[in-house]
């Protein structure tokens, strides 16, 4: 697929309306006292991470439905994810799970990714499934079980994610650890934490002195009465006990149904423990949809806070910008490409916010012009603001226009029969 070709033509066709909106919203922008080229500076400097899993179709527990032309392995996967970066011009690096990419040729797939220009984000361990003949089970947890080889088998298994970070070029490691009890008695919340963190600790000290590890809490599923890390608080609690290294990873659907995911992520910023970000969407539970999908709102008010903090100049503040949705009724690229511009729309809007004005009102007490201050930005159309940064990234204005008239997925089918099972699809 020649994409500068299929982004050239895309564009050539859009160019001349999109420099009369980008006219008229930059001359908005200064009447506001706002500059419009500043917040394009910054709008470039996004980078979002593509999960591996994420260009794959996604399942529910009922059932999953896949689509044709879906990659078959990792390589094929890092074809999908340059396809997305280059259509948006924001999404430099991929995130993989292990053991679903695991493969013995990591300089092979290095090789790969320098070719198609993409890096490597975190990379994510999976303690939540046995694996074909594994020794013991994780039926019953794993970093925390109480049996210590189970507890050995995890620690090794996210010590082996490391290393193939390590030869791709990662410097995270991210764990979702699916411990927890489905039932009052199943388990001693107090022995199963100490369990945990001792396990945590041991995956730590394994650490190279240049990564982070990303803590990730969440509520409940797969287990349905506790999880060992339920909340922000008790990823906190072990960010801190393990030391500089590690820091609370905020998936925006592992807070329960009113819980205000924003205050969540600037108490972290506060306490120097921010790691980044799952980025996603939900109605009802932890359902991954579509980033901005439900609540647009939210997701501004996430990224208002993340700007405030890059204005601070607060120390320690470089959260990493990880997608983690299940694609389940979409066309997974299609869905990423939405979901990247809502990601970039969410933080221009928050750019736009007249920051000495809410800091004012806010000293003030003006709680109406406060709220006003931030609706003017969140009610700002910034889609030309986005296509023009887009378009100096040699990206497309219309990204998911281009995707379609580029017939990529027709092609995929034909060139990835599925003879054999997707590897790397997400509950
Ligand atoms: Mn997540």
């Amino acid at each position: 697929m020649k994409w500068n070709e299929v982004i050239h033509e895309s564009n050539s066709g859009l160019v001349t309306r999109h420099a009369l909106d980008w006219e008229s919203l930059a001359e908005q922008i200064l009447h506001r006292g706002g500059s419009p080229e500043a917040v394009i500076d910054r709008l470039m400097e996004l980078e979002i991470a593509v999960p591996s899993w994420g260009v794959c179709t996604g399942g529910t527990r009922f059932g999953r439905f896949p689509g044709p032309g879906e990659p078959r392995n990792v390589f094929e996967k890092l074809e999908d994810v340059q396809a997305i970066h280059l259509l948006t011009g924001s999404t430099p690096r991929v995130s993989l799970h292990i053991p679903w990419d695991r493969i013995d040729r990591l300089h092979d797939l290095k090789y790969h990714a320098d070719s198609l220009g993409l890096g490597f984000d975190a990379v994510n361990s999976n303690t939540f499934e046995d694996q074909q003949g594994q020794p013991v089970s994780y039926k019953f947890g794993s970093l925390s079980h109480t049996d210590k080889a189970v507890r050995d088998l995890a620690v090794q298994h996210n010590i082996e994610v490391i290393e193939v970070g390590k030869a791709l070029g990662s410097r995270a490691l991210s764990i979702w650890i699916a411990d927890g009890s489905s039932y009052p008695g199943q388990s001693h919340f107090r022995r199963a934490f100490e369990r945990a963190l001792d396990s945590y600790r041991r995956i730590y000290e394994a650490l190279p002195s240049d990564w982070r590890v990303f803590i990730e809490h969440k509520p409940f599923e797969p287990a349905c009465y506790s999880t060992v890390v339920a909340d922000w608080g008790i990823s906190y609690v072990i960010a801190s006990a393990l030391g500089k290294k590690a820091a609370c990873l905020v998936d925006l659907g592992h807070t329960p149904i009113g819980g205000n995911v924003e205050q969540t992520v600037a108490m972290l910023i506060q306490a120097r423990k921010l790691a980044g970000f799952h980025f996603n969407d939900c109605k009802y539970a932890d359902d991954d949809l579509t980033a901005g999908s439900i609540n647009p709102y939210q997701l501004f008010l996430v990224f208002v806070e993340l700007v405030l903090a890059a204005e601070e100049g607060v120390p320690d503040f470089d959260p990493a910008y990880l997608i983690d949705q299940s694609h389940n009724v979409k066309d997974p690229l299609e869905d990423l490409v939405q979901t990247v511009g809502n990601l970039q729309s969410a933080y221009a809007r928050a750019l736009l916010v007249d920051r000495e004005a809410l800091a004012r009102y806010q000293e003030s007490n003006d709680v109406l012009m406060a709220e006003l201050t931030l609706q003017e930005a969140f009610q700002t159309d910034v889609r030309p603001l986005i296509a023009e940064a887009r378009r100096r990234k040699g990206a497309a204005l219309n990204p998911l226009a281009a995707f379609r008239a580029s017939g990529y997925r027709s092609l995929k089918a034909k060139e990835r029969p599925q003879s054999e099972k997707t590897s790397g699809t997400f509950q």
